[in-house]
C-alpha cells in the first residue's frame, strides 16, 4: 500500500484482515516497527477520535508523532498550481508538502468539504496535491469526499458483531441542525460495496448522495421500510449533494428512535460519532445494549494500526 486515502488503496485484503487480526490480537505485537520513524497529522478541522486514535495506534508500533493544527500557526496554503499569490495565502502546498515530507515518514491530512463548491469539494484537492508533492505516503484523515479510516473500522466492527454470513445493513439519514460533509456516508457506501451485505440505503427526498458512490445500491426514501429487519443501523446525517450544501429539513421525523428499532432485527445502532443526542438519535437508542457507538469508537485505533503497519511494512 502506497498512501491511504479510498478503498482503492487497498491492494491486498487477505493481508489486511490477517494485519487487523494480528492488531486486535496483540496491538504490541510489533513495538519497534515504527522505530526512527516519525508521522505528522495535519488538522484543518477538528477531531477527537482520529487524532488521539491514530497517535495511540503509532504509539503501540513505536512511530513518532506531531499534531499540527495548521490554523493555529501556520501559514495559509495556497492548493491550486499556477497561481499568482499575491492574496493572503503565503505559502504553496507544492513547498510545504514536500517540507513537511522531508521531515517525516507519513502524513496524515484532515481537510473537510467547504460545501460552498460542489466540483473543488469532489476534486479532493488538498489530498491529491499532498499526494504529488509530499513525496511519503498520505494518511486521509477526513477529505471532503471520504473518511476511510471511520470506515475500515465500520467494516471491522460490522465483520465482529454479525450473527449471519450476509447482514442486512442500513444506512439512514438523520436530522442535524448544521450542515454536515457526505464524506462518512460516501465513504461507508464504498467500503461496504466490497462486501456481499445485504445492503441499504434510506434518506428523504433531495439528500441522494453522488451516483458514484449510490450505484448499484438499495435505495428507498422510507425509513420504516428500510429498518425492516435490519441486522445493523447506521446512521449519520450529511447536506444536500444536489442542491450543494444546503440542509432542507430540521423537523424530527427522522430521528433514530426506540420505536424504530422495534422494526429492525434487534439490530445494532452504528454513529461514527460525534453525534447529537435526541437530534439524530434518541437517548433510549444510543444508551441500549444495541448501541455499538464506543466499541466501534474504539476500532479507530484498530484500524489506524493496521494502516500505519501496511504502511511502513512498504519501506
Ligand atoms: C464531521 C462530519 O463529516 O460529519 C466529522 C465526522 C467524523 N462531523 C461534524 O462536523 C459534526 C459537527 C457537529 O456540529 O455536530
Amino acid at each position: 500500500m502506497k498512501h491511504y486515502t479510498s478503498v482503492n488503496d487497498i491492494e491486498d485484503w487477505p493481508k489486511l484482515w490477517r494485519t487487523v487480526a494480528k492488531v486486535k490480537e496483540n496491538p504490541q505485537g510489533r513495538k519497534t516497527l515504527g522505530q526512527g520513524k516519525a508521522m505528522c497529522l495535519i488538522f484543518l478541522n477538528s477531531s477527537l477520535r482520529t487524532r488521539l486514535s491514530t497517535q495511540r495506534a503509532a504509539m503501540n508500533i513505536g512511530l513518532d508523532t506531531v499534531v499540527f493544527d495548521i490554523n493555529q500557526g501556520g501559514w495559509q496554503l495556497e492548493m491550486v498550481d499556477g497561481t499568482v499569490m499575491n492574496g493572503s495565502k503565503a505559502e504553496h502546498v507544492k513547498e510545504a508538502a514536500a517540507v513537511v515530507g522531508s521531515y517525516y515518514n507519513l502524513i496524515g491530512i484532515r481537510a473537510f468539504a467547504q460545501l460552498q463548491d460542489r466540483e473543488e469539494d469532489y476534486q479532493e484537492t488538498i489530498i491529491q496535491q499532498f499526494k504529488k508533492y509530499a513525496g511519503v505516503p498520505v494518511i486521509s484523515l477526513e477529505s471532503s469526499v471520504r473518511h476511510p479510516l471511520q470506515s475500515l473500522t465500520d467494516l471491522i466492527t460490522i465483520e465482529e458483531y454479525k450473527k449471519k454470513e450476509k447482514p442486512k445493513v442500513v444506512l439512514s439519514w438523520a436530522p442535524h441542525p448544521r450542515a454536515l460533509p457526505q464524506a462518512v456516508a460516501n465513504s461507508f457506501l464504498e467500503w461496504m460495496r466490497t462486501t456481499d451485505y445485504e445492503l441499504v440505503i434510506t434518506h428523504p427526498e433531495g439528500y441522494e448522495l453522488s451516483g458514484d458512490f449510490t450505484q448499484g445500491v438499495t435505495s428507498t426514501n422510507d425509513q420504516n421500510e428500510a429498518l425492516q429487519n435490519a441486522d445493523f443501523v447506521y446512521v449519520k446525517n450529511w447536506s444536500s449533494y444536489a442542491n450543494y450544501g444546503q440542509v432542507l429539513r430540521t423537523d424530527n421525523e427522522w430521528m433514530l428512535t426506540w420505536d424504530k428499532m422495534q422494526l429492525t432485527n434487534s439490530a445494532y445502532f452504528m454513529h461514527c460519532l460525534p453525534v447529537r443526542r435526541n437530534v439524530v438519535v434518541s437517548d433510549a437508542v444510543i444508551d441500549s445494549p444495541q448501541s455499538l457507538v464506543i466499541p466501534q469508537a474504539a476500532h479507530r485505533v484498530t484500524a489506524a494500526q493496521t494502516v500505519l503497519e501496511l504502511l511502513l511494512e512498504n519501506g
